[in-house]
């Protein structure tokens, strides 16, 4: 390893969409790097920018301390892990899952005398190395510290505490909220498409007012966060009520399916009918979805 970092030696198994961007920008950052992938010939093209292509999991986990792994899903890792030596290896995980499956890989990883930090990464392939990735980190300490300039060729860490699940908890958190965005998008979409408008025409003012909503989460957080959906309210939740009841009924005219939104009309309604919650706002609904949360 030299003084600025570079020159570790790392792998990575996986190598889709996002494993091969990760081992580009250990290459990029000027590490060793070995790779394995199910599928050998998707090693090409990073061994033709210098990486070594490992024959099996076993033989690239070997060739390095650390090693990266960004499978489709936690069954995947347990799978490729299944056998393969971890006696005094690092195993850094940034698939995707739940807090329970990276606390059991955390586990297996553990009980085979390897340390274990758990990752869930907050970008798209093309975003890696840029200045808007960000990645959650939880588990190991000493992994995260060892590793943390290494893993800076990513974007930001962020460590969220010594159980291996933390990480996995916020990443899902910021893609629920992001596939409760794309879901509201393909509506707004296709309810234009219906009427003959092309998406593009109207895709520029939906990523304005998304901006401009967005700004919303800290006021929405505060309000979770204090249990107060009263004070100060700018937009009640019996107009709300109504808004989206036009948003469904628009749909029904135009021949859009309301799949994607009724579930947060019927929540309103739900609301609404349990007291006298109309002069509140849509924070409220927070309780119908976590009873005891506040
Ligand atoms: N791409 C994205 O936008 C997101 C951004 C945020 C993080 N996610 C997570 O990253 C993990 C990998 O996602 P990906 O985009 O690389 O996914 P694919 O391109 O579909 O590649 C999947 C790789 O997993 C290998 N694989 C699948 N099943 C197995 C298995 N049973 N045994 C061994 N390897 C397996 C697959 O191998 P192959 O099909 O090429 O042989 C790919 O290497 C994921 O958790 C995202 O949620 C990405």
């Amino acid at each position: 390893k030299k003084a600025d970092g570079s020159g570790s030696d790392v792998s990575v198994l996986g190598l889709g969409a996002m494993g091969r961007e990760l081992a580009r920008a250990l290459l990029d950052a000027g590490h060793r790097v070995t790779v394995w992938n199910r599928t050998a010939a998707r090693a090409e093209p990073l061994v033709d920018k210098g990486a070594l292509a490992a024959g099996s999991p076993a033989e690239a986990v070997g060739a390095s301390p650390l090693t990266v792994v960004c499978l489709l899903d936690e069954d995947s890792v347990l799978d490729v892990l299944d056998g393969v030596e971890l006696a005094g290896r690092d195993v850094v995980d940034l698939t995707n899952g739940t807090p329970g499956q990276a606390r059991r890989v955390a586990e297996l990883v553990r009980a085979r005398g390897g340390g274990y930090l758990d990752g869930g990464i907050m970008a798209v392939p093309p975003m890696i190395g840029g200045p808007h990735a960000f990645l959650y980190y939880s588990g190991s300490e000493r992994v995260f510290r060892e590793y943390r300039a290494l893993l800076d060729a990513f974007g930001a860490g962020h460590y969220k505490g010594a159980d291996p699940g933390a990480a996995a908890l916020w990443d899902v958190a910021l893609l629920s909220a992001m596939y409760g965005m794309f879901g509201g998008v393909l509506h707004a979409f296709a309810l234009v498409r219906s009427a003959g408008i092309d998406a593009r025409e109207v895709a520029g003012d939906v990523g304005t007012w998304l901006a401009a909503m967005g700004a919303a989460a800290p006021e929405y957080a505060r309000r979770i966060d204090t249990g107060d959906h009263t004070g100060d309210v700018v937009s009640n939740l019996g107009m709300q009520a109504a808004g989206i009841r036009n948003v469904l009924a628009t749909a029904e005219e135009q021949g859009v399916s309301t799949a994607l939104l009724s579930p947060l009309a019927d929540f309103m309604r739900l609301r609404l009918a349990g007291g006298d919650h109309a002069t509140e706002d849509l924070t409220g609904l927070v309780q119908l979805l976590a009873p005891g949360a506040e």
